[in-house]
């Protein structure tokens, strides 16, 4: 029975909701690694062995939501930080010079940030944008759609706001007060303004298989180049910070299936989770990007681990590339990455 649905997927005509949730619930081993060698197979095919870094700089801790899984939520009294715009483009020139593909400018929802239609914003993605040469993802949070523009002439090229899930009651308990149908809207409103879009969930928050199984396919409707899973990490001082966390299983069969989902598709492999540990059985399960790659010794943080393997360097774009090239894949260049971002923006 997987089988059929694994061959249908190699041979590329494409598999639906039901099929997506059957494979889904496979839980024997020798069943999943069919799935994983399917999934890494599919990927090779798409993309070769090329595999891309993304350089990560959460630049901005403060947040005026309360998402229940997050530990940088607004109720959460810990310490926070707030980095200059001369800060932020010293870091993503650093991040350049070492080798990243892409700077990803995350930030919690500021309203120092948001306030004054993103001025501030729009003004650091704009001196970023004159100091690298390399491609911008802007990651703060739920905007209003008069900004995008702004985001987008400023020099973001990409633009990642995840849903988390793609159940409506589900969100209302994980993000709290917010609207779903307005975070939904941000990849829309990306993507008509000239932006490439990412969208994500994260496993262990209270979903159901058929749940995971609707995400998938609705990430693949909406239409956006990237797509990521990412397993909650359980944090202190956070209403769920006494829940499980899932083993790594459940996010690999995520990465797997949206692959075979999704075959053009961009999947991230986040150090975020696991820290480096975590990088080669994302990769053999189907993902194409690293994210959450962050320099050490620059007072930076993780969003789901705020500092596993930052300050030992294993996050560092040297061991990552050391790690890659062990596992048999290429790291892409700047030329192959802007050549895959502007056949995506032709299609
Ligand atoms: N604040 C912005 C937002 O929420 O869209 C951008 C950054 S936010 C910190 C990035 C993502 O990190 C969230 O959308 C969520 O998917 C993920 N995340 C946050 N807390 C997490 C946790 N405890 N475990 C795993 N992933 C988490
Ligand atoms: C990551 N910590 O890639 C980052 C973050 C935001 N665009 C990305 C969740 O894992
Ligand atoms: Fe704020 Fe983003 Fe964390 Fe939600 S996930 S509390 S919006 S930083």
């Amino acid at each position: 029975m997987y089988e059929a649905i694994l061959e249908k997927a190699s041979e590329g005509r494409g598999i639906g909701r039901e099929e997506i949730e059957k494979l889904l619930s496979i839980d024997d081993p020798d069943t999943l690694s069919s799935l994983f060698e399917t999934a890494h197979s599919i990927k090779r095919k798409s993309f070769g062995d090329r595999v891309f870094t993304y350089g990560f700089v959460y630049f901005s801790t403060y947040c005026r939501n309360n998402c229940s899984f997050c530990y940088y939520r607004k109720s959460n009294g810990i310490e926070r930080y707030r980095k200059s715009a001369d800060e932020i483009v010293m870091l993503s020139g650093d991040l350049q010079d070492n080798g990243v593909n892409l700077v990803d400018l995350t930030m919690g929802e500021d309203n120092v940030m948001h306030n004054d239609n993103c001025r501030e914003l729009v003004d650091i993605i704009g001196k970023v944008n004159s100091a690298v040469s390399i491609p911008i993802m802007l990651s703060p949070g739920a905007a209003k759609e008069s900004v995008f523009p702004l985001f987008r002439d400023s020099g973001a090229d990409w633009f990642a706001c995840y849903q988390e899930t793609h159940n409506r009651d589900l969100f209302s308990k994980r993000r709290i007060g917010q609207d779903y149908d307005h975070r939904y809207s941000q990849r829309d409103w990306a993507r008509k303004y000239g932006m490439l879009a990412e969208d994500g969930i994260m496993v262990g928050i209270g979903e159901t298989t058929g749940d995971v199984a609707d995400s998938i396919v609705k990430m693949g409707s909406q239409g956006c180049e990237q797509i990521r899973v990412m397993t909650f990490v359980p944090q202190e001082g956070t209403p769920m910070s006494a829940s499980l966390r899932k083993n790594r299983e459940d996010e690999l069969k995520v990465i797997a299936v949206m692959r075979l989902a999704h075959p053009d598709r961009l999947i991230p492999a986040s150090l975020d989770v696991e820290g480096i540990e975590g990088l080669v059985p994302r990769i053999r399960a189907g993902a194409n990007i690293v994210t959450s790659i962050v320099p050490p010794h620059m007072e930076l943080a993780g969003v789901a681990n705020k500092d596993l393997d930052i300050e030992n360097g294993m996050r560092s774009i040297d061991h990552v590339i050391d790690v890659l090239e062990t596992e048999g894949c290429v790291v892409g260049s700047n030329s192959d990455y802007s050549s895959l971002l502007r056949r995506m923006r032709a299609i």
